[in-house]
């Protein structure tokens, strides 16, 4: 391994489960109860805005009520301690990474507390409910279980209204989330700090969403060292140069101190 200048980390919802915010393909491989065609795609906030809505706004909401863990703390002393280049790169739209301390971070798939507006384009910090209907997800009584199924309980009165944009005035608001079909963000940035890795660190993701999961082939190729941390193998498991098993919780911190 050469001399380590510049990482790169990229981190998916793994590092945040024990922080209690539940992941995309759990055992049920549903989301929090829906299929992702269901809420995770520019056809279906036109087809069914007020359930995109309520969706967005329960997981919003939920940010509140957990706390960085100590994989986001550990990344943070990393970034605070590192003196040569670091690039944190999340596909997590939560807000803990930086609410652990982490500076050096970009959200590749957006974030639950901004707002983008579908007309001009417009983002802006955002941390209420969009849809004025949407009430929080009812955890259903019958199980326990992280992925437990939600009900989506709309008090819908009439048709739904996107809140108005600040700056445009049209009432297009939307999550300003990336949603399968649509660009990540900064993806040039993202790409020349891998061609410039000397290290690649994956952590709590599945490798099962691109480009992401396309990263480490891009680090080795330019002759990255790929570190994988993850709870279980993922479906790049092989392409990396080592992998550790275990919670992120115990795995990062362990790699970073
Ligand atoms: C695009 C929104 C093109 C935010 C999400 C090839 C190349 C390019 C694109 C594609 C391609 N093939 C297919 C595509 C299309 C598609 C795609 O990848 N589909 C998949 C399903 C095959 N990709 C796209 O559409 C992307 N856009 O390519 O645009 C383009 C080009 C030009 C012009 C326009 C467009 C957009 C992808 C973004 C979609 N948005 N989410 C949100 O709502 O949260 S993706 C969603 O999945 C989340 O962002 C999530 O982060 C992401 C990945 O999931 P993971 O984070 O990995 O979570 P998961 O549950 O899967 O896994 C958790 C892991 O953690 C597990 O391995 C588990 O074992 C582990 N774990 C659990 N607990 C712990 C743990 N590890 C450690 N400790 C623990 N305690
Ligand atoms: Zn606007």
């Amino acid at each position: 391994m050469r001399r380590i200048e510049t990482i790169v980390v990229l981190t998916g919802a793994g590092v945040s489960a024990e922080s209690g915010l539940a992941t995309f393909r759990g055992p049920d491989g549903l989301w929090e109860g829906h299929r992702v065609e269901e809420v995770c795609t520019p056809q279906a906030l036109a087809r069914d805005p007020a359930l995109v809505h309520a969706f967005y706004d329960a997981r919003r909401a939920r940010l509140a009520e957990v706390e960085p863990n100590a994989a986001h703390k550990a990344l943070a002393r990393l970034d605070a301690a590192w003196p040569g280049e670091l690039l944190i790169v999340t596909q997590n739209v939560d807000d803990l990474h930086e609410r652990a301390g982490a500076k050096r971070l970009l959200h590749m798939h957006g974030e639950l507390k901004s707002a983008l507006c579908a007309g001009c384009e417009a983002r802006m910090p955002w941390d209420r409910p969009m849809s004025p209907n949407s009430v929080r997800f009812e955890r259903s009584r019958e199980t326990t279980s992280p992925s437990a199924r939600f009900s989506t309980s709309l008090e819908a009165n009439g048709d739904f209204t996107a809140p108005e944009c600040p700056r445009c005035g049209a009432a297009k608001l939307r999550p300003d989330i990336v949603f399968f079909g649509e660009m990540p963000y900064q993806m040039d940035r993202i790409d020349a700090a891998l061609s410039r890795a000397d290290l690649f660190v994956s952590i709590g993701t599945s490798g099962a969403v691109y480009p992401a999961a396309g990263f480490v082939q891009t680090a080795r190729h330019c002759g990255a060292w790929a570190l994988e941390l993850n709870l279980e193998p993922s479906a790049g498991s092989y392409l990396f140069s080592e992998s550790r098993m275990g919670p992120a919780g115990e795995q990062v911190p362990a790699w970073v101190d």
